[in-house]
């Protein structure tokens, strides 16, 4: 046996591309040693290495994820080597093998949009979740997911961000035993959002739920009463466990409405105390939608308006208490639930199928 290989700093799969999946690799391995290599320059170009004792299922000596040649895998090797080589190739690409899972028979991911409807200029906060009660995820030690959004909604790399939820089931101390990696390109909307554990100090966690938040700054494109939809949507996700074994998942999209300055600008308050006690279900609706309103709310009308600004108003509720709108009369489309006191109006976005 010979070892042909030639280390390229960053592609540690050696497929010959650099992306999250590369720092996955480097989770299975946080904190191992091994020589160190003779020549440690981090840029882009092939050299040759002293091959460690082990190597990754794929072939790739382990070697490879010691990317500065220091003798040790940790967050330098990404951070000199991964990042800053982002995206770069060598020799022909073998595509990186995800493994995206079926509904109604994998483990699920969501991305649940906080808000349906922000103005520009304010954040989006879409929550990300995976697994279930009923099935969660047995043993994560990382996952790597490429995500495609509207560019156009942003200004700045700064303006797109994801944080780890403080309480999430990942780890009970997230900041010190998960390191997280988003790269974007904002100008082709593309994403790469990679979680993994350091592996030598914490085993790999099981359970469900929320894992963290995507907070992306919409610009104010949008002019009068305009209207558009932020779209961002997960292509593929790898989820791994500590032998590098993948579970599928199932992927998620998910959309916001984005208004203009004067878009229902008397309705801005969309926190207030009553805002918060309506409740209105199911969202997207399909052939009816529920709306809870507290008794002490004195509603004078509640009105449906399509985005081209057609109203309809609703004559059969009651003050206080539960009713039900019958939808089958609505086409399809995103509406705007307007619910009109002395003082204020309160709108929601519907989304109707
Ligand atoms: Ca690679
Ligand atoms: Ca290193």
């Amino acid at each position: 046996m010979g070892f042909c290989q030639t280390l390229w700093p960053g592609d540690v799969n050696n497929n010959g591309i650099v992306n999250g999946v590369d720092i996955l690799y480097i989770g299975q391995v946080w904190h191992l040693e091994g020589p160190v290599r003779a020549n440690q320059n981090t840029s882009w170009q092939g050299t040759n290495y002293t091959p460690w004792e082990g190597a990754f299922a794929n072939g790739a000596n382990h070697a490879l994820a010691d990317c500065n040649g220091n003798g040790e895998v940790d967050e330098d090797d990404i951070e000199q080597a991964v990042l800053p080589n982002w995206g770069l190739t060598h020799g022909d690409i073998t595509d990186d093998i995800y493994n995206n899972g079926v509904e109604g028979e994998d483990i699920v991911m969501r991305l649940e949009p906080v808000d349906e409807l922000v103005y520009g200029g304010d954040a989006v906060e879409i929550v990300l979740e995976l697994g279930t009660e009923t099935n969660p995820v047995s043993d994560f030690n990382g996952i790597s997911m490429k995500l495609n959004f509207d560019a156009e909604f942003i200004a700045d790399v700064v303006d797109f961000d994801f944080v780890l939820d403080e309480n999430t089931w990942l780890d009970d101390n997230p900041t010190d035993s998960l390191k997280v990696y988003l790269e974007k390109n904002i100008d082709t909307g593309e994403a790469d959002l990679t979680i993994i554990k350091r592996r030598n100090i914490f085993q790999t966690s099981a359970g469900f739920g929320k894992v963290g938040t995507f907070y992306i700054i919409v610009e104010d494109i949008v002019v009068g009463d305009a209207l558009d939809t932020f779209n961002i949507k997960v292509e593929n996700v790898l989820m791994v466990d500590d032998g590098f074994n993948s579970s599928p998942v199932v992927t998620d999209e998910s959309g916001v409405a984005v208004a203009g300055p004067e878009f229902l600008v008397s309705n801005k308050d969309m926190t207030s105390d009553l805002a918060k006690d309506i409740k209105i279900s199911p969202n997207p609706a399909n052939d009816y939608l529920s709306i809870q309103v507290p008794d002490y709310a004195d509603i004078e009308t509640i009105s449906l308006m399509n985005i081209v600004g057609q109203e309809f108003q609703l004559s059969n509720y009651k003050r206080g208490g539960h009713f039900t709108i019958n939808l089958e009369a609505y086409p399809a489309g995103i509406y705007y639930l307007s619910l009109k006191t002395p003082t204020q109006i309160i709108t929601r976005v519907v989304l109707i199928n």
